[in-house]
């Protein structure tokens, strides 16, 4: 289960990277790609969570995740809904929208990691 959540969560930080780094200017927007590789991220951000199963504690996972099981699904919950808004913006096409939906995401992703993930 540790292994599963950790290479959703790899190949998420993977194909995020690609759109972000859109977002930043630091490649060549290319819209096809942007949506692309969002779509992956909406698809991929559905996977960790029924790998957080009671008794599967460790990796980089914290205990409170198992102790704070509401905090948890909803800071997961939204992430998920980011990624979908994500997929949802990028498939229109227009970088300044992509821009302010992976600034969004990154929140949704950092705000879990803050206080779930270990340190
Ligand atoms: C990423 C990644 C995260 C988030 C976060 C945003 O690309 O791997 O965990 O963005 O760093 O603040």
């Amino acid at each position: 289960a540790v292994q599963y959540r950790e290479s959703a969560m790899f190949m998420m930080q993977e194909h995020f990277g690609r759109v972000a780094a859109m977002a930043n200017g630091r490649v060549p927007f290319d819209a096809t790609s942007a949506a692309a590789n969002a779509q992956i991220v909406a698809q991929l951000a559905k996977l960790p969570w029924p790998a957080f199963a009671e008794g599967t504690q460790g990796g980089k996972a914290q205990d409170d995740i198992w102790k704070e099981q509401a905090k948890f699904k909803d800071l997961s919950a939204k992430m998920e809904a980011e990624t979908a808004k994500l997929a949802e913006v990028a498939a229109a096409g227009q970088l300044e929208a992509i821009k302010a939906q992976v600034g969004r995401v990154g929140a949704s992703c950092k705000a879990c990691h803050d206080d779930f993930r270990k340190r």
